[in-house]
């Protein structure tokens, strides 16, 4: 789930340059980006996948090859912020923001999960997000004894396209 995948190759006669999936295998595609691979998508051997919710566009010679189960997904430019780069971020307005299975975890920022690897969230403003936090104790024994000092370390990540200066900034 939530990968992105682009520009893979594969060598013919070799077939799935982006997933090959194998006879009797039963796996579970799902908030997927699956771009401008070649020779073949999604390869199925007469297996039961269950594919939705995943953008699977622009590959050749084709985008599927004998799936079974239905598709439920879209097939547009997913409006990368700059794959020449390998920025595979997904511009403001990209068809993937909130296109993923509405039954997912939801987006740290509390929207249905995007499709990919690097969800955009919804702000206009530059955003500062706490994403780890951690007591240390002196004695590291998981609890701060009376007397005790500890260290509150905090990893926090700027989420947005801008840099973050200043003041009022949300957390
Ligand atoms: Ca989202
Ligand atoms: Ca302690």
């Amino acid at each position: 789930m939530n990968n992105t995948i682009v520009v893979n190759e594969a060598s013919p006669p070799e077939v799935g340059g982006g997933i090959y999936l194998r006879r009797y295998t039963r796996p579970v595609l799902r908030n997927n980006i699956i771009v401008n691979n070649s020779e073949g998508e999604i390869i199925a051997q007469g297996s039961k996948q269950e594919v939705f919710y995943n953008n699977i566009w622009n590959n050749t010679p084709n985008n599927y090859n004998d799936l079974v189960t239905s598709i439920d997904g879209i097939s547009v430019n997913p409006l990368f912020v700059n794959p020449d780069s390998g920025d595979f971020r997904l511009q403001p307005g990209s068809p993937c923001i909130d296109a993923g299975d509405p039954t997912s975890p939801l987006d740290a920022d509390g929207t249905i999960a995007d499709l990919g690897a690097f969800p955009t969230y919804h702000f206009d403003t530059p955003c500062i997000w706490l994403i780890n936090h951690q007591l240390v104790d002196e004695d590291e024994n998981g609890r701060v004894d009376a007397g005790e000092t500890a260290n509150l370390i905090v990893t926090l990540k700027n989420t947005s396209f801008e840099a973050a200066n200043g003041t009022g900034h949300r957390l």
